[in-house]
């Protein structure tokens, strides 16, 4: 596979490591969630895999297998809480498609009818 290596290092791996801290809105076994620093709407959250896998062009599925049911449950909770019309899921793999942080994530970004996201 052509995917380039996963940088233990990364910002998120720091956060999964405890040495970067995090506003934390969920955690299981598997799978991490927290806020994102740089939110592009109100409750702007990121949910990641506690596996390192680079983004979801090298992911295990069965990594995948947990991670998604809680992207589509923290959508709802996040649709709910912040009282949004919709919510958009964003995931970007290499740079050329916008991706910055090297460690597999899904934004949950709740969305309010007619109101820009920021850039
Ligand atoms: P992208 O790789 O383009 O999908 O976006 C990475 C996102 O991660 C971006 O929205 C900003 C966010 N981010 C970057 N550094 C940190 C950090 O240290 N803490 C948190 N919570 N979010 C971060």
């Amino acid at each position: 596979m052509s995917v380039q290596a996963y940088d233990e290092n990364n910002i998120f791996a720091k956060i999964l490591k405890g040495e970067i801290p995090c506003h934390k809105v969920y955690e299981d076994e598997h799978t991490l969630a927290f806020m994102d620093v740089m939110p592009q709407a109100p409750g702007h959250l990121l949910v990641i895999p506690k596996t390192g896998s680079r983004n979801l062009l090298d992911a295990d599925p069965a990594v995948l297998a947990h991670v998604i049911p809680v992207v589509q449950k923290l959508a709802v909770a996040a649709k709910d809480a912040f009282e949004a019309d919709g919510v958009f899921i964003a995931q970007f793999n290499e740079p050329a498609a916008g991706q910055t942080v090297f460690h597999l994530h899904f934004h949950v970004i709740p969305r309010r009818e007619g109101e820009p996201l920021k850039p």
